[in-house]
Parts: structure tokens; C-alpha cells; sequence
């Protein structure tokens, strides 16, 4: 264990609620019954909730952190498919998903604004909490998503902003609710309605024009941890009113390899600038599936 560990180590016993969910006792029948539930959500819809994980003194101190680095937001206001493009496409028609543009003006806080000592970092890097998500997902390793700006990541929803309809280019998200807006700022999500095989675009345009069929709507709480399945499930994040609060988020994302790195147009999009390890990293990118994106 090095120096970093111990110290994230000290602090998990602080954030979470160990007694409801014994993440440090694998062992007990808490913990098989948390992992079991969790399982039979993933299975049903993509979508688990840990309800009430993280201890209440801990999401306040989440939202300071986040109230904090705030500044260093990046916000954007984009008019994006969901596929992140924003571009259209004349091999396709009007009315479909690739041409089809909505906008996505929430910010994120990027990666290298957290410290070792955060609580954000602690949560992120606990080791109780990635077996636990293992567990969960049925996957032999998570790894930190190793991109230096969006592997920690606050999503911020300011008054008057949304999170268009998308698909996530990550299998999985792991987002704890920090802040809730009083007014809108809800998690909205398709289940399935692509797969590997079939795009599944009549059903997203449909979505997208404000169909409600297969949408649900998520009854977060600061303190919950979801688990959700991102990239076959179209979702989104519906708009803060102007007279509403923010609404904050932490966004924790693992991957199933190591040392994986974001896209550079992408990166740009969401953070407004790339590092080298970027650059680097897109040339030599693998990729998983051959979906649009
Ligand atoms: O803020 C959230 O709850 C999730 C936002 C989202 O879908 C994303 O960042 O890809
Ligand atoms: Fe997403």
C-alpha cells in the first residue's frame, strides 16, 4: 500500500455509510444483499441505485469541494446529437439522430482540479468502493478511467442549463448525486434502445422529438450513488429552470482496461482544451464496438 492509499483508506470509513453497506466486510450478508440488488437493477434496466451511500456530512463536504473548484468549469453550449456530433451529415435525413441537434449547456469540472485529500479523490480511488462496482457490473477489474480530465469529473447543471439526450462512450457511469436542483435537473434514460448490433435510430428519433415511450425518470437524492449503463441507454439530464438552484453531480468513470485515455475532439468539447497524453493516446486508441459513436 503506498502513502496515497493509506490516506485514501483513512477517509472512506468517513464518506461511507458502513454500517448500511459494509464495503469493507465483503464477507457478510449486507454486503451479498447490497451487491445482489444492485445486480437484478443493472440486469433489468442498466440502471442500479445504491441508495443513501454516501453519509450525509460527506455530500456536504462533496458539495463544498465542488462550490470550491467551481470556477474552474468548463461550460459549453453546444448544439449536439447524440452521439456528441455537431455536425450534420447529408447521408442521412433530417429527421434522424444524426441530424438531429439539441442543445447541451451544462459544464463540467475537469479532472486535475481535485486533490489527493479530496473527498471527491477518496471516494473516486477507494478500493472497497471499485470491488464493490465490480461486483455489481459482474466484471473481474474496473480501472480508474486514466484520462487526467475526465476520469473525476463534476458535472455542474447552472440555472437555466440542460444535458441533451446522448449516449456515453464509456460502458458504465458511476454518478453520485451531490446537489439536487429544486426544479427540474432530472435524470431521464431509455434502457437499451441500442445495442451492439442494431442502432435503434427510429426509436431514438422518436425520443428525441419528445416521444415518452420506454423513457423513465429517476427520483434521485444527494447521497445516492447510480450505476448506469450508458452506452447502449439514450439519456439525458433535464433542464434547470433559470429561477431554480444548481444541481451538482460527481461522476466517477472506471474502465474495464488500463491506462485508457478520452477522445481529443471530444476532450475539447467537454473540457475545452486536450493534454499531450491525448494527443498521444489517439492514434493508438482500440475500440470496443463500431457504433457511430
Ligand atoms: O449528471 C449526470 O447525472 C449525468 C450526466 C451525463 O449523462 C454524462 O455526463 O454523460
Ligand atoms: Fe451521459
Amino acid at each position: 500500500m503506498t502513502d496515497d492509499d493509506a490516506l485514501i483508506d483513512a477517509l472512506i470509513d468517513a464518506l461511507i455509510d458502513l454500517e448500511r453497506y459494509p464495503l469493507d466486510q465483503p464477507d457478510t450478508a449486507a454486503y451479498r444483499a447490497a451487491v445482489a440488488a444492485a445486480r437484478d437493477e443493472l440486469q433489468d434496466d442498466g440502471c442500479a441505485i445504491i441508495r443513501d451511500l454516501v453519509r450525509p456530512e460527506a455530500v456536504e463536504k462533496l458539495n463544498a469541494e465542488i462550490k470550491d473548484r467551481k470556477p474552474t468549469t468548463h461550460f459549453s453550449t453546444q448544439l449536439i446529437n447524440p452521439y456528441f456530433h455537431t455536425v450534420r451529415d447529408d447521408a442521412f435525413p433530417d429527421r434522424h439522430p444524426i441530424n438531429t441537434f439539441i442543445e447541451r449547456s451544462s459544464g463540467f469540472i475537469p479532472g486535475d482540479s481535485w486533490r489527493l485529500d479530496d473527498a471527491m479523490t477518496s471516494l473516486f480511488r477507494s478500493p472497497e468502493l471499485t470491488s464493490f462496482l465490480e461486483q455489481c457490473l459482474g466484471v473481474p477489474k474496473l480501472h480508474c478511467y486514466a484520462d487526467p480530465l475526465a476520469g473525476l469529473t463534476a458535472n455542474v447543471l447552472d440555472p437555466g442549463q440542460q444535458f441533451t439526450w446522448h449516449f456515453d462512450t464509456n460502458e458504465f457511469a458511476v454518478t453520485i448525486l451531490v446537489d439536487e436542483a429544486d426544479d427540474g435537473g432530472l435524470f431521464e434514460y431509455v434502457p437499451a434502445i441500442r445495442s451492439t448490433t442494431d442502432e435503434g435510430f427510429d426509436a431514438i428519433q422518436a425520443v428525441l422529438e419528445g416521444g415518452r415511450e420506454g423513457v423513465r425518470t429517476l427520483d434521485l437524492r444527494p447521497g445516492d450513488l447510480q450505476i448506469f449503463r450508458g452506452r447502449h441507454s439514450l439519456h439525458r439530464v433535464t433542464r434547470v429552470p433559470a429561477a431554480s438552484s444548481a444541481r451538482h453531480a460527481a461522476i466517477f468513470a472506471y474502465t474495464l482496461e488500463p491506462g485508457v485515455i478520452g477522445r481529443v475532439e471530444r476532450t475539447r468539447q467537454l473540457f475545452g482544451r486536450v493534454l499531450p497524453e491525448h494527443v498521444h493516446a489517439e492514434e493508438e486508441r482500440v475500440r470496443s464496438d463500431a457504433l457511430v459513436d
